[in-house]
């Protein structure tokens, strides 16, 4: 399972103040911190209005790089935005996202051409996110077959099918399910990852839900999550669920996240 730490992140009311107060510290540790607790690449999305989007994702991003030895996800809305920001990536990492609205593929698939640079695809038109598995899967299709137009292989491309919220859609998880079952059929090489909190909205208890989705969503083959890594029991779940899957030989990766106090009751650091 591939780790996209998520906490960099100008929504969150923490980050969106250290943004505005340009506090190098606080982002810096937040870098660190996720790395240390596992992730493979560190989120950067500004949150901020798009007149100020470039600058401040520039800022975000020069702080990461000179922190953390992981590649970026680029995480904006505009791929304008990408586009003006991509040269100040030091190594290739992933673009956070295209989908089917607008020029966004027209725009970002050329930026990545003959690159490493792997990129998320959202399962979303001009119409919103579908409802329905087999709408899903035709904008899953498009997106993969316009991205070999630019030698863009399948391997490159994350699937995101945007989960609903179980609270309005009942078969929330199970469409998740049988839209990544589908599309592996068709490309047996291309990812999936999803957000882990959208599923529980509007429900009590939420880390709980998130936690069995992500535990049902790997089983199902989900390759990555977007995710908070210092969210120990999100990361105890994790852990487990890879030991579980037998990806995790002795089960060393989990008994160490123990030794090393990333998981479980907190411990003093000596
Ligand atoms: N798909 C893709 N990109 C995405 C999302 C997605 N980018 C943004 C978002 N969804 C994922 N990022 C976040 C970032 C923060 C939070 C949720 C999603 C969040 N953070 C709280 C905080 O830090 O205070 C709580 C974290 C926790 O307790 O685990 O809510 O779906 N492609």
């Amino acid at each position: 399972m591939i780790i996209i730490g998520e906490k960099i992140n100008g929504t969150i009311p923490s980050v969106k103040q250290a943004i505005t107060e340009r506090n190098e510290q606080f982002i810096r540790d937040l870098a660190v911190r996720q790395v240390e607790a596992g992730a493979d690449y560190v989120d950067v999305c500004a949150g901020t209005a798009p007149e100020v989007e470039v600058e401040t994702l520039k800022w975000l991003m020069d702080i990461v790089q000179d922190a953390v030895d992981k590649p970026l996800c680029i995480d904006s809305p505009n791929p304008k935005t990408i586009e003006q920001v991509f040269e100040y990536a030091r190594r290739p990492g992933i673009i956070n996202s295209v989908s089917e609205e607008g020029d966004k593929c027209e725009v970002i698939y050329p930026l990545i051409q003959g690159t490493e640079w792997q990129v998320i695809a959202l399962t979303c038109d001009n119409n919103g996110i579908p409802s329905d598995v087999q709408t899903r899967v035709e904008i899953a299709k498009t997106l993969v077959e316009k991205a070999q137009k630019y030698d863009i292989a399948p391997e490159r491309i994350y699937i995101d099918p945007l989960v609903m919220a179980l609270s309005a859609d009942n078969k929330s998880l199970l469409n998740f399910v049988e839209t990544l079952t589908t599309v592996k059929k068709m490309y047996p090489t291309v990812k999936f990852t999803s957000g882990l909190s959208n599923i529980s909205f509007g429900m009590p208890l939420r880390r709980v839900v998130n936690q069995a989705f992500l535990t049902i969503a790997f089983f199902a083959g989900m390759d990555s999550a977007i995710m908070d890594p210092c969210n120990r029991e999100m990361l105890a779940t994790l852990l487990a669920t890879r030991a579980l899957l037998g990806q995790d030989r002795y089960c060393r990766n989990y008994y160490n996240a123990y030794r090393k106090n990333k998981i479980g009751p907190v411990k003093e650091e000596k």
